[in-house]
């Protein structure tokens, strides 16, 4: 045993050689080129577009369709290989560019263009970013414009000009001299049934507090193809369960007495509760009304951090213990981690959300059309404000957000991520050694700590919370929780076949959340293969009493060599342990590697049928609304599906994709039609998670955040000798001792810091161009 602790000793001595020759620092100083645009980098690249007359260029507020305008502008990631050589060799830094989408509706036939401009600061050339053969953006897919929604708002007011009475008579509520009973709209997609129609359905809404949840009953198509907004018509009107041609029809048969009506209850009775002097709250509302058995009014527990924070913010680098990792938050898609290193090694370049759909069914036209396609609605940039004390604790790092979306300027968006870390409130290991009569050998424990990086998408009714968090164990976990009001449409009986009835004239319609996540994987190298780890019973002769048998699980080991055998279907039940292997091994002989383990509710809700109902209305695209996109269908068949790393291929999702599902830019099967070899290569996983969304009275005010969240894990698979987490100074250690007390061993000393208070709270809401 002498020989044996001099040899780990000698391993250990070795080990903290080599970690101590990694030096984080070489790698954080180098993540600029991980940085999303500062705001004269977006002004530079502004600038240089307005610079060149020949764009005609005009600002994205003019209301107009026929203009030339800048609708996005957000760092163009320079290729991998070029940051890697930068990185990793000490080559010259990439070019840094800027993504630019210019809409040009100026001209007989419109069109968009992508833009590649740079090299910034000082940008002097541009260069078409051409779209792959075949997947020009269409115009119709262009997401719509604060310009547009402005327009659509006028054009709606003028169309439902003959409902006015009908308005005031059904709800109280109307869109003439309104005043503070207005009506207000939400607009559904996809918009049409084919690729290039851009006709969508509005829900028409009381705008109260809430307003999601307040529909007058009346639905209406809007063509609004058009560049020019004059000949937008309403083709179709439908109220309470019958269509009508036009407002002017519906209002005619009105008047005629022809109409079924319902009328609306006031959603805000005045003088019921004569005591009180303000109104009683609307059932949209969050404040508060009714009362806990057992009530509390005082405040609740804070976060604290005595001792300042354990994590360091460098610029967009993150260094906490083992870890090191880059953020961004891409305008067009969400947040984006990369180059994340655990114990200086690299486990994974790049981990990103890619998109989120929402896929609904109703007994409305509007309902049974919404098939929310999210990055099309700026998934990115509606990242609002986070509250200190409740979207992240009061000891966060707030950091703002900078996008260049539908706006002459770039936007400053307040404290729009943040970064923490807290405890767990569960252990990350500990055990308690009995003696078996009474006491104990030792007890220890490693308190569960973890790093959280933490952003929003408000995405219209919807909020979508966007985890990454980081354990000292090198497991890493994506995780999004959804909350904010459901999208819900008007009851009528026939709507409880999709839906769940949430007040009186209010249906909360059944949906399914997809969520899609880009993981590029270098598990200490970019050479990566996959494979799965499953069990498999065995049945023998049991070797020491031959006359019985013995049934046991084996270990069953199958690797991938080919796009095609690895992308998994729903249904098709997913093998526990996915793997991403390096060729290296650990000390132990076995294959370094990251499992991938994937929290989702997704395969449990995707019906028998639809799969192959999906690949009929796929096949004859352009006739059904919705379900036969092509990223939908996509997202739909793979719960996880790897590919061999292309260039042309770090997207799944478009901005376009949602207002023209039939002929998207990006068609994510595509990436597996040819097929390649995935044995010793540079891996990405598609991931695919989600959950079937029956609304229920408790999603009243809002959809709440426990149990609705999905995700995955990263966690190392013999990719380590032991688990890291043993470099942590966390644990606690306590040892009986005969006759005195027990000695407690610990490597932090027990906090001195002062309890401080945390700033008071605060909460501005507005964002800004600067
Ligand atoms: C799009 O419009 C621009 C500006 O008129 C024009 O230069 C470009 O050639 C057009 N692109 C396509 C693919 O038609
Ligand atoms: C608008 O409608 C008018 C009359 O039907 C037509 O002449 C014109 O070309 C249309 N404009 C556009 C931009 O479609
Ligand atoms: C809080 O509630 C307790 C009883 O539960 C009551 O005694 C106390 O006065 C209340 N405090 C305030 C500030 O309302
Ligand atoms: C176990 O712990 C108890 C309490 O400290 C002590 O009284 C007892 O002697 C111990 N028994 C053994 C077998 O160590
Ligand atoms: C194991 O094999 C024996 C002998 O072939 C058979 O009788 C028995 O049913 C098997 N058990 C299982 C669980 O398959
Ligand atoms: C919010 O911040 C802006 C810009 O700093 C400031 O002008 C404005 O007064 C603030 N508003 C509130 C309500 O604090
Ligand atoms: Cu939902």
């Amino acid at each position: 045993t002498l020989a044996l602790g001099w040899a780990i000793a000698t391993i250990l001595a070795l080990q903290t050689v080599a970690a101590t020759k990694c030096t984080p620092r070489t790698l954080h100083h180098k993540a600029r080129v991980f940085e999303d645009l500062s705001a004269q980098e977006l002004k530079a690249v502004r600038n240089f577009l307005w610079s060149h007359k020949e764009l005609r260029l005009e600002p994205s507020r003019t209301p107009t369709m026929a203009k030339n305008s800048v609708f996005l502008i957000e760092m163009l990631l320079p290729k991998k290989q070029h940051v890697l050589k930068f990185l990793d060799k000490g080559g010259r830094p990439p070019a840094r560019e800027a993504r630019a989408v210019i809409f040009f509706g100026a001209q007989e036939h419109p069109n968009i263009t992508e833009f590649a401009v740079g090299p910034l600061p000082w940008p002097y050339y541009m260069r078409e970013l051409p779209p792959k053969p075949g997947h020009q953006a269409t115009w119709a897919s262009r997401p719509i414009s604060s310009a547009e929604y402005a327009l659509l708002g006028h054009a709606l007011k003028e169309a439902t000009k003959p409902l006015h009475q009908f308005f005031l008579d059904t709800t109280g509520f109307s869109y003439q001299d309104c005043h503070s009973r207005c009506l207000t709209f939400t607009d559904v997609a996809p918009r049409g049934l084919a690729s290039g129609e851009r006709r969508s359905w509005f829900i028409l809404q009381l705008f109260v507090e809430g307003y999601f949840l307040h529909p007058t009953g009346l639905e209406l198509l809007l063509d609004h193809r058009s560049t020019n907004a004059q000949n937008w018509t309403v083709e179709r009107v439908w109220y309470n369960g019958k269509f009508y041609r036009s407002p002017e029809e519906l209002a005619r048969k009105y008047e005629d007495g022809e109409v079924d009506v319902v009328v609306l209850e006031d959603p805000s009775p005045k003088g019921k509760s004569e005591k009180s002097t303000e109104e009683p709250p609307l059932f949209s509302s969050y404040k508060p009304r009714g009362d806990f058995p057992t009530p509390i009014n005082v405040t609740g527990p804070r976060l604290v951090q005595p001792q300042g924070p354990r994590y360091r913010l460098e610029g967009n680098t993150v260094l906490y213990g083992g870890w090191s990792f880059s953020f961004r938050l891409r305008s067009s898609s969400g947040l984006q981690v990369l180059n994340v290193h655990f114990g200086c090694e690299r486990v994974a370049y790049e981990v990103s959300v890619q998109e989120a759909v929402a896929l609904y069914g109703g007994h409305t036209p509007a309902g049974m059309q919404t098939k929310y396609i999210d990055v099309g609605w700026g998934l990115g940039s509606v990242t609002h404000e986070l509250a200190p004390g409740i979207d992240c604790p009061d000891t966060a790092t707030f950091l703002d957000a900078l996008h260049y979306y539908d706006a002459d300027d770039p936007v400053r968006y307040p404290r729009a991520l943040c970064v923490f870390e807290m405890p767990t409130g569960v252990p990350l290991r500990r055990h308690f050694n009995s003696n078996f009569s009474g006491g104990f050998n030792f007890y220890a424990g490693l308190q569960g700590q973890v790093l959280v990086l933490r952003t929003t998408s408000t995405v219209y009714n919807y909020d979508y919370i966007w985890d990454f968090i980081f354990y000292p164990n090198g497991v890493m976990e994506a995780k999004m929780h959804a909350t904010g009001y459901v999208h819900a449409t008007f009851y009528t009986p026939e709507g409880l076949r999709h839906g769940t009835r949430l007040h009186t004239h209010l249906l909360g319609n059944m949906h399914t959340h997809l969520v899609h996540y880009r993981v590029d994987l270098d598990v200490a190298g970019t050479k990566n293969s996959f494979q799965t780890l499953q069990m498999k019973l065995e049945n023998i002769t049991n070797p020491w009493s031959p006359r019985h048998q013995l049934v046991q699980p084996t270990l069953e080991q199958t690797s991938y060599h080919r796009e095609r055998q690895a992308a998994f279907r729903f249904r098709q039940p997913l093998p526990k342990y996915l793997l991403f292997a390096s060729p290296r091994e650990n000390r132990w002989g076995h294959k370094r590697s990251y499992r991938l383990q994937i929290h989702s509710m997704a395969d449990q809700v995707l019906p028998l049928g639809w799969q192959e109902e999906q690949a009929i209305t796929w096949a004859r695209a352009g006739r059904f609304p919705g379900p036969q996109s092509h990223l939908v269908s996509l997202l739909r068949r793979y719960p996880l599906a790897v590919t061999k790393y292309r260039e042309s291929e770090v997207c799944s999702s478009s901005i376009y994709n949602q207002n023209d599902p039939w002929d998207p830019p990006v068609v994510f099967e595509e990436f597996l039609k040819n097929n390649e070899n995935i044995e010793n290569e540079d891996l990405v996983a598609w991931v695919t998670v989600g959950f079937l969304h029956i609304p229920h009275s408790e999603d009243i005010p809002n959809t709440a955040t426990p149990g609705n969240s999905v995700g995955f894990l990263l966690r190392p698979f013999n990719f380590f000798d032991e688990d890291p987490s043993l470099a942590s100074r966390d644990p606690v250690i306590v040892w009986p001792r005969d006759g005195g007390p027990n000695y407690v061993q610990r490597w932090i000393p027990e906090e001195e810091g002062d309890c401080l208070m945390p700033d008071p709270f605060s909460y501005n809401g507005t964002y800004r161009p600067v």
